[in-house]
């Protein structure tokens, strides 16, 4: 597939989806939610990749769905978010690679929902975080009400929710909404530093924990400690384990191939 809204950069194991549509702030129209399931559909598969970058052109991370794609009213709504959001964010979990969100700008709507959806959040000082649902009349969707009371407790989720304020970096930093916040011309930089590390790691050991934290988010104690018992079998067979293990041995660095 040929990419009209996204760009797709790959180096060293890294790939670095750009979400472009900058006149807009990438906001989210139904060509690029294609493009973007098809992106991370292809992360999955190329061995090459061995971790994501997630960022935006311009001045904006992503302003949601974009508003003036149909009139309000007229989008079907439980099924645009189904065949539109639903599948993105599914697979941005289902990948088992990691995924860090470089977060260059205002993230808003479905956009911010896009940014908590993935594994780490590296904003740069000009970044913001807006539940921009209930400003215009919608309920936040596409993993928001899943990942925020999760991430910054119920009664901060509500706040966010109603008041639907932005929140600037420093302060999502705080919450724990966000895992470094760095100066603007330095994000891409510390994005690729946290990417470039986890791609030079145990791609597969990396997937499997990924697993393993989302599933046991809704799991008893006994469920975790044996899905972690299942999960432990596969990453136990891998050849980084075994190369994990030879240069603890020999006191040097690990070469880890992922596989
Ligand atoms: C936009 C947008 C945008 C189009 C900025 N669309 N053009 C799911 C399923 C079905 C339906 C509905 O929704 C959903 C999920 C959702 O995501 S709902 C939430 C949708 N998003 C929003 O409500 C956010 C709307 N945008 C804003 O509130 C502001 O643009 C923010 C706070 C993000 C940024 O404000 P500013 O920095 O002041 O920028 P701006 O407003 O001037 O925007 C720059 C341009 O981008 C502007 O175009 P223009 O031609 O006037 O320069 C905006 O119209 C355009 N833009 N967001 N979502």
């Amino acid at each position: 597939m040929a990419y009209q809204t996204l760009l797709w950069d790959e180096s060293d194991g890294v790939l670095t989806v750009t979400l472009n549509r900058p006149e807009v702030l990438n906001a989210v129209n139904d060509r690029m939610a294609e493009e973007l399931l098809d992106a991370l559909r292809r992360a999955a598969r190329e061995a090459g990749v061995r971790s994501v970058i997630l960022t935006g052109a311009g001045r904006g991370f992503c302003a949601g769905q974009d508003l003036r794609e149909r009139q309000a009213g007229d989008f079907a709504y439980a099924h645009h978010i189904r065949t539109r959001y639903a599948p993105v964010i599914h697979q941005l979990l289902a990948l088992e690679k990691p995924v860090v969100a470089a977060v260059n700008g205002v993230a808003a709507g479905a956009g911010c929902s896009l940014a908590l959806a993935c594994d780490l959040r590296v904003a740069s000082e000009e970044a913001s975080f807006l539940q921009a649902f209930t400003r215009i009349g919608l309920v936040p969707d596409s993993g928001a009400t899943y990942f925020l009371p999760r991430m910054v407790g119920l009664g901060k989720a509500f706040e966010l929710c109603y008041l639907a304020e932005p929140v600037p970096a420093p302060e999502a930093l705080r919450l724990g909404l966000v895992n470094w916040v760095v100066p603007g011309p330095e994000l891409m930089q510390k994005a690729r530093e946290v990417a470039g590390r986890l791609a030079s790691g145990p791609t597969r050991a990396y997937g499997l924990t990924k697993r393993a934290l989302l599933r046991n988010l809704s799991a008893d104690l006994a469920g975790a400690l044996d899905y972690e018992a299942m999960l432990q079998e596969a990453a136990g067979r891998t050849e980084d384990h075994r190369e994990g293990v030879r240069a603890f041995l020999e006191k040097r660095p690990p070469n880890y191939t992922g596989r």
